[in-house]
């Protein structure tokens, strides 16, 4: 459907509704809602026809409440009648608290057996937050600023790269003669970036992550290879990486599918001498970086840690986990 035409028609019924609420009338409305609430057997939509008396439905829209005020399915009651009180205020304390605990959509109410219009909206954006992050490029400007080459895998078309994981974990033949050229040999430690499936994870966090596990690894004295931006990448295309530069442990920066409640995460796998065949186990990852998780400045300090532990127990993953045992 037109998305204009969807827009108009919303703002239209919220302007209706707003009025109502205003006046108190409800009668009137063409907009009509599911009744779910009114414990009705046979659920019959709320939307009568025409014949039916109007009289005896007149003024029994449903009324919107908070989440927490609304009936469950066993206590359901006729609007007209008052709702038990027993308990509300805990139940609505408690839903809070939980509330607080998560940014997921929980306790976010219902018009009937609808979304309500802004949970709806928000759920829209979000969503095109996550569409714009997949799609997206990751500007120029921010590679050129922390002095990171570019090189591709074997996709150019995001549309291919979607649906073909296989060819995001491969160098370009193109990739491999450039960064044979231009990085160093056999570092300690290689810093890769990747878009990944969020371009908006690297330009809201990479810098900082970046910067800051930089200054990590100088203060811990580890060698640096020299770091470099692979478009359109997968995690593992740190094997290959690995197969032509040899270093001791590879840190991909990648940006993580994105969710409903952040487009903007970002993730560090390591792992330790990376190479074709090596299995999915002995990776790691820190995962979540961003503002509303693991704050990125933390998250790069923390990662030299971590580099120091792989290199201690020269393994990673689930076989730096045995030898700590
Ligand atoms: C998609 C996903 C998966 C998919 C990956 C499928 C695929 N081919 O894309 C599946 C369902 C297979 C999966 C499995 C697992 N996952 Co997972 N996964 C994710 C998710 C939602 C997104 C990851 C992402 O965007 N990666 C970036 C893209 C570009 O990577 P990719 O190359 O396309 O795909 C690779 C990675 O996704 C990687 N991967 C995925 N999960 C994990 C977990 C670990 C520990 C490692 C080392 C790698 C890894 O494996 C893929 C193949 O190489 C994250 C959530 C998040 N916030 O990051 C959790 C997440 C990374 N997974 C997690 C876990 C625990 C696992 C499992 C260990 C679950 C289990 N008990 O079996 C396994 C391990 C898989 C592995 N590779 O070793 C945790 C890691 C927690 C942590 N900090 O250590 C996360 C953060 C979810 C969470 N909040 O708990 N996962």
């Amino acid at each position: 459907m037109n998305p204009e035409l969807i827009e108009h028609v919303t703002k239209l019924v919220m302007e209706k509704m707003q009025g109502q609420q205003h006046t108190g009338v409800n009668t009137a409305s063409p907009v009509k809602f599911w009744d779910h609430t009114s414990g009705n057997e046979n659920k019959t939509a709320y939307s009568r026809k025409q014949d039916e008396s109007p009289a005896k439905h007149q003024g029994e829209l449903i009324k919107f409440n908070p989440y927490s005020e609304a009936p469950q399915e066993s206590e359901a009651k006729p609007p007209s009648e008052k709702r038990p009180s027993r308990g509300e205020e805990s139940v609505s304390q408690e839903l809070q608290e939980l509330k607080d605990k998560t940014p997921a959509r929980i306790g976010v109410g219902r018009a009937g057996v609808r979304p309500k219009t802004d949970t709806w909206l928000k759920f829209r954006f979000d969503h095109a937050a996550a569409v714009d992050a997949v799609y997206g490029d990751v500007k120029e400007s921010l590679l050129s600023r922390l002095e990171l080459f570019k090189v591709n895998t074997q996709v150019e078309d995001k549309e291919v790269y979607i649906r073909r994981p296989d060819y995001g974990r491969k160098l370009s033949e193109e990739a491999k003669r450039t960064i044979s050229d231009r990085c160093k040999q056999a570092p300690t430690v290689q810093i890769v970036v990747s878009d990944g499936l969020s371009s908006s994870a690297i330009e809201e966090n990479v810098e900082d992550v970046f910067l800051s596990l930089k200054q990590s690894l100088t203060s811990l004295d580890l060698d640096m290879g020299t770091p470099f931006y692979i478009e359109k990448g997968r995690v593992a295309v740190m094997d290959d990486v690995g197969e032509l530069l040899k270093p001791k442990v590879v840190v991909l920066l990648i940006g993580e599918r994105p969710g409903l409640v952040s487009a903007e995460s970002l993730s560090a796998y390591l792992c330790y001498k990376p190479r074709k065949g090596i299995i999915e186990a002995d990776r790691m990852v820190i995962s979540n970086i961003h503002k509303g998780g693991i704050p990125p400045v933390e998250a790069g300090a923390y990662l030299g840690t971590v580099i120091q532990k792989i290199l201690k127990y020269e393994a990673s993953g689930v076989s730096l986990v045995k030898k700590e045992e």
